[in-house]
């Protein structure tokens, strides 16, 4: 009875926020609101600057508590929906950035609001538990239904965590914990392993590396920091380990004006990977594993051909290291396929992938080999979240249902198209558009006109992110439709022309 109660409370509750009171929603009546994206708003609609005086005092008041120098404006999520994301002064933007990439399906999707109603689901939402220990009833169904039915090429086993970071940094102890299973072959870790352990040394906390990129983002824990390498701001003044870097591809663009440079380009680094691993086998501290994102996001979003990924992996499994590929931001369907390795058309294109972002909960998938020997080596209270399973079977229904993998192709293209047309009409500003489905990016001449553009396309309704240097980049969800790329491309039209 309480149960039907709560239930029946959050019905009306979400009626009257999303299908009776929606100012400017296209299609207002419950009836009409059934389908896909037909509660979305029909388009931006400022009332203050960015950040408004709501948003200002809101900032100064959490400012008593915490540091706010990130903090952008304060939402209003409830009125929030679609692709459309308002703030706490009334001001509705065209949500190109998605909190940094990861809302799936837009604000509010009906099809997650219903779920908050579903009774079955209600103890999922309430109860969160030590999954590691004493995991729900439906968890092997719904992680079944969920993570694995979108499961990478040659991969039949998931590990949830919480958030990215945490993903990346028990990936990497799976690696290190496999690659020294496979040096002691059959036997036991000795006495000295057991007790060097204990007080940081080798043998049982042995030398260990993993090789990773710069301009690459892992993620801010201690082991992720050490192989990230985008912004100052994330690393000074943290202690960190002596592992190696290599340099990542640097294309120009456009790319079929480059062919012969790019493949030298992308030959150089792939040489110094092998030269890194051969090296820091000599110093003692040989490469565990290799760790990459298929798409640069953070550092730029840096793109590499399939081919570079093809031949770094037959390098990884040449010398023996795993291969770990980072799809925290790319994976979720943003590239137009699930996985931005897809795009590599190989079978085996990974020993370990990361997500977190727009699949909800974090974790990765691994090779068979690369699941730990024994209970609680990889292990933490939560190790994710089984009600964020629930609601990624429900996004995944939802990406089905609505083709919304054929929608980012499609709007991507417009996308694309609409980018090369503005850096052909405004070369002295913009160069460089480059992209795989909704995920695109384009250079600014310079990181302060970068700067400018993003808040002067704010002011106007539209939220973009920067990376890199001096690069824009585009992470809508994957209800961003053709039309939403043509409001988008109007309005940055007029931001560029001001810097032309
Ligand atoms: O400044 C930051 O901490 C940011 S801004 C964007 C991210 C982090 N992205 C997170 C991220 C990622 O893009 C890749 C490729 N790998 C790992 C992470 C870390 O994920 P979280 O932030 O969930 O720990």
């Amino acid at each position: 009875m309480a149960t039907s109660l709560i239930s029946r409370q959050l019905v009306l509750s979400l009626k009257k926020n999303l299908w009776l009171s929606a100012p400017g929603c296209r299609h207002a009546s419950k009836a009409a609101a059934k389908t896909q994206l037909e509660y979305d708003y029909d388009g931006p609609s400022m009332k203050t600057a960015v950040p408004g005086p709501r948003s200002q005092a809101l900032t100064k008041q959490l400012g008593e508590i915490q540091n706010v120098g990130a903090i952008n404006f304060f939402c209003n999520y409830d009125e929030s929906r679609g692709n459309y994301l308002v703030d706490v002064d009334g001001n509705r933007m065209l949500d190109i950035y998605t909190q940094i990439s990861s809302i799936p399906i837009g604000y509010n999707h009906p099809a997650l609001l219903k779920m908050m109603t579903n009774p079955n689901n209600h103890s999922a939402f309430v109860n969160r538990p030590a999954l590691g220990i004493l995991p729900p009833e439906n968890f092997p169904d719904k992680i079944t239904e969920s993570l694995l039915s979108v499961a990478p090429s040659g991969m039949t086993r998931v590990q949830t965590m919480a958030c990215g970071s945490c993903s990346n940094e028990n990936a990497y102890k799976a690696m290190f914990i496999w690659y020294r299973n496979k040096e002691r072959g059959q036997s036991a870790p000795s006495e000295e392993d057991i007790s060097s352990c204990m007080i940081n040394q080798a043998p049982g906390c042995p030398d260990l590396s993993i090789l990773s990129f710069m301009g690459g983002f892992h993620g801010r824990t201690l082991g992720c920091l050490a192989t990230t390498h985008s912004k100052v701001i994330h690393k000074l003044d943290v202690p960190s380990f002596d592992w190696p870097i290599a340099p990542f591809p640097r294309l120009q663009y456009p790319l079929e004006e480059f062919t012969r440079e790019n493949q030298q380009e992308e030959a150089r680094c792939l040489e110094e990977v092998e030269d890194l691993i051969v090296k820091w086998r000599q110093k003692g501290n040989p490469v565990a594993g290799i760790v990459i994102e298929p798409i640069q996001a953070e550092g730029g979003d840096n793109h590499a051909s399939a081919d570079f990924f093809k031949q770094l992996r037959n390098i990884a499994r040449k010398h023996g290291c795993a291969f770990h590929v980072d799809e925290v931001q790319t994976g979720g369907g943003s590239t137009g396929k699930f996985w931005a390795h897809e795009h590599w058309g190989m079978d085996d294109p990974a020993d370990i992938v990361s997500f977190s972002k727009k699949l909800l909960t974090g974790g990765y998938y691994h090779k068979d080999e690369l699941q730990a020997d024994k209970g609680y080596r990889i292990f933490n209270t939560w190790m994710g979240d089984p009600s964020k399973n629930l609601f990624l079977a429900e996004v995944l229904n939802v990406i089905r249902r609505e083709n919304l993998m054929e929608e980012v192709t499609r709007s991507g293209k417009a996308l694309m198209t609409g980018l090369y047309e503005l850096q052909g009409r405004y070369p002295g500003v913009l160069s460089r558009a480059r992209g795989q489905g909704t995920f695109c990016a384009i250079d600014v001449c310079d990181a302060a006109t970068r700067d400018k553009m993003l808040l002067q396309a704010r002011d106007k309704g539209v939220l973009l992110g920067g990376c890199g240097d001096r690069s824009i980049r585009f992470r809508p969800s994957l209800v961003f439709k053709e039309e939403h790329v043509h409001l988008f491309l109007n309005v940055f039209n007029d931001v560029v022309a001001k810097h032309k």
